[in-house]
């Protein structure tokens, strides 16, 4: 969680490290210091570089026939009811908490924005599999719209949905949320997302476990810390069950 902090601290003692020491090296005790400092910044800075690299994608003959529906198949209540009866022409999407500019964006919109397709398999930890397209509006174009402030850590995914009485609920952070393939996905195998699969947006953050990829999503809220949100361990799972807040794969 602190990856961001970390990767800060290493670029100020770099930065400091470069300025003027040439003569310094020359003593055989700083260069070998230097190198050690060198090598943990290399493990440190690959840790960082595999938290940006790809998921695998795949290709159009390797798409599961069938993608299983899992967790909520149909938020409960009259409000989504409503926004299923009209098509969700009223339905909008809210991004707010720590953004200098803050939206409330209609489906037409972020149907028209830029979108990403990726073809990547979901993994549940229940021990399930699928492989399917996603298509979908990257989070981090939308978070420049909405000028994340400097101070925001996490992104919190608000659903439309309750699962054993509690709204369910899902954060990343800013590595995960400016990830290439953290996208905001409307669409699956190209057809708009079925209700089982998280009408009419949910997240995809490839990277990471099943149940981080929150369907339903109603509302994006940047935030510097996840103490205060419900449970405080910044997701439905992670409070009920303890699972990982970082469920890499
Ligand atoms: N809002 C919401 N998002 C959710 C869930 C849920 O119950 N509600 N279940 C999670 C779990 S455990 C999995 S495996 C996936 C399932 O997505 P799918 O139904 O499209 O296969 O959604 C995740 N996101
Ligand atoms: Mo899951």
């Amino acid at each position: 969680m602190t990856v961001i902090s970390r990767r800060n601290m290493l670029v100020g003692t770099g930065g400091l490290m470069l300025a003027g020491c040439d003569r310094i090296v020359a003593s055989p005790t700083v260069k070998q210091v230097l190198t050690l400092g060198e090598k943990a910044t290399r493990s440190t800075q690959r840790l960082i570089s595999d938290r940006n690299a790809l998921a695998q994608e795949f290709g159009r003959a390797d798409i599961s026939p069938v993608f299983k529906e899992n967790g909520t198949k149909r938020p409960q209540g009259d409000a989504y009811a409503a926004h299923v009866a009209n098509g969700f022409a009223d339905w909008r999407l809210v991004v707010d908490g720590l953004v200098a500019q803050p939206m409330a964006l209609g489906l037409p919109q972020i149907l028209a924005a830029p979108s990403r397709t990726q073809i990547t398999r979901h993994d549940c930890v229940e021990g399930w599999s699928a492989i399917g397209e996603w298509t979908g509006l990257p989070l981090g174009l939308l978070l420049k719209q909405a000028q994340l402030s400097t101070n925001a850590r996490f992104i919190v995914f608000h659903c439309a949905d309750t699962l054993f009485g509690k709204p369910y609920y899902e954060s990343i952070d800013l590595i995960d949320a400016f990830h290439p393939q953290t996208i905001l996905a409307h669409s699956l195998n190209r057809q708009r997302l079925g209700i089982g699969h998280g009408a009419p947006l949910r997240l995809r953050v490839e990277r990471q476990l099943g149940y981080k990829q929150a369907k339903y999503v109603m509302r994006i809220e940047a935030v510097a810390s996840l103490d205060r949100l419900h449970g405080g361990k910044g997701g439905f799972w992670e409070d009920r069950s303890g699972y990982q807040w970082y469920a890499g794969i």
